[in-house]
């Protein structure tokens, strides 16, 4: 476990000017265009509707995009985080081309579209251009609605070093790995020894039980067995989901050093199963949160319900604990706090990023440093967040962001078009 993790979570909530100061939180996991489709996958399209039903509605969503729209809808997504309180966003994106398949004219535009909309609005962003190439473990090739998601290996690599040449103080540039049913073995190992030795790594894994099967039929191993035993994993990885593990799983993901992106309101929306949090923590696993496909955008919901979820499989209380700790909000907040650096690749910078709740808020009444994590999370959903700071920036000052009203008369537009007929 980092020092972080271990140290006694009040440590990291500090009184300031009528308020208490927080960290940052960071955003593990974002796709960003699918917040234009939040609430619009919830009517039955099949009696067993499921991930892979809900996949073909984000695919008709995925297809409609292109720069303007997915920089509009992007800069409405990360006012919502800043408010909410998330300073750096880590964005998987694979959204790469035309919808048919072909480059634009600048094969980076839509990235730069992610880039632009994190500068506009002052979040951090961890920029992962994704490698997408098959449609299944036995290699299939893409289908029509993917084809703008595809790369070969020197198509992506190129990609990946145009950002790569952007890189800054609030952007940096990394390499995300769509699944192991996207990216053959032979192009994974390729990838992954071009890749500087600072870049960061995200992958999703084992989020479905199918692709547990799929992976076990095809690969001889489960899907994270065959990640540790194959790809060098270490703290420069986020596993995305890591939903189904076994013992030995989950003992190994621990002592590899990687983090676990776990993204509780995406995962129940999709009916993705329960992360096993408490072996893991018990393991000295290192992991966060992230707001994923955004059918909510707010680091309370999430960690809300990653330790509900745990008292609703157990029938127990009180399970995000620490021998450091016996407070659950604390021990969540030190835990999100603890992977940041590792996860994103941004170093900690003690006060330029942070979230300072409002002590005025009737629900923050004769707080301490000792209970204000577990009272922000476990109180409700009046927000109680009043400024945010992002690289010594004051971005969100009185719970609202300098540019919201800017931001959602953009997104309306590009929400008008992309809504056409869906
Ligand atoms: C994604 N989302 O890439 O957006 C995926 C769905 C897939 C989640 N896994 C597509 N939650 O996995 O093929
Ligand atoms: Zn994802």
């Amino acid at each position: 476990m980092t020092a972080t993790s271990t140290r006694d979570a009040a440590a990291i909530v500090e009184p300031v000017d009528g308020g208490w100061r927080l960290p940052g939180i960071a955003n593990l996991h974002s796709h960003a265009f699918q917040r234009a489709m939040a609430g619009l996958a919830e009517r039955q399209t099949h009696p067993e509707d499921s991930f892979w039903t809900w996949r073909e509605t984000m695919y008709r969503m995925a297809g409609r995009f292109d720069p303007d729209t997915l920089h509009a809808v992007a800069s409405q997504l990360y006012v919502e985080m800043l408010e909410a309180g998330y300073t750096t966003v880590c964005e998987f994106h694979y959204l790469h081309h035309a919808p048919d398949g072909r480059p634009y004219d600048d094969p980076a535009a839509m990235s730069r579209a992610l880039v632009q909309a994190a500068r506009d609005t002052g979040i951090r962003l961890l920029l992962l251009p994704v490698l997408y190439m098959t449609g299944g473990f036995d290699g299939r090739p893409l289908g029509e609605r993917q084809r703008r998601f595809g790369h070969d290996v020197d198509g992506y690599l190129r990609l990946f070093e145009a950002l790569r040449a952007e890189q800054g103080d609030m952007l940096h540039v990394g390499c995300a790995l769509h699944s192991l049913r996207a990216v053959p073995p032979d192009a994974m190992r390729a990838v992954l020894a071009a890749l500087p030795a600072d870049a960061r790594i995200h992958i999703h894994i084992s989020e479905q039980v199918g692709e547990v099967q799929d992976c076990l039929a095809i690969r001889d191993r489960r899907p994270v067995e065959w990640l540790l035993q194959n790809a060098g994993v270490d703290a420069r990885w986020t596993l995305v989901h890591a939903t189904h593990l076994n013992d030995w799983e989950v003992a190994g993901i621990a002592k590899s050093g990687a983090t676990v992106a776990i993204c509780p309101t995406t995962e129940a929306n999709l009916g993705d199963g329960l992360f096993r949090l408490r072996d893991f923590l018990d393991a000295g696993g290192a992991w966060g949160i992230g707001s994923d496909s955004h059918i909510s955008v707010s680091p309370v919901e999430e960690l809300r319900w990653l330790e509900y979820g745990q008292r609703l499989a157990t029938h127990r209380r009180n399970i995000a604990v620490s021998p450091a700790s016996s407070s659950v909000g604390g021990t969540l907040l030190a835990g999100v706090a603890a992977s940041a650096a590792d996860a994103t690749g941004f170093a900690r910078v003690a006060d330029a990023d942070a979230v300072v709740l409002d002590g005025a808020s009737p629900l923050l009444a004769g707080a301490t440093a000792a209970d204000v994590a577990d009272r922000w999370i476990f109180s409700g959903n009046r927000s109680m967040v009043r400024d945010v700071h992002v690289g010594g920036r004051r971005v969100v000052a009185g719970g609202v962001h300098r540019d919201r009203d800017a931001a959602a008369a953009g997104c309306a537009r590009a929400m008008a078009t992309l809504l056409r007929d869906f």
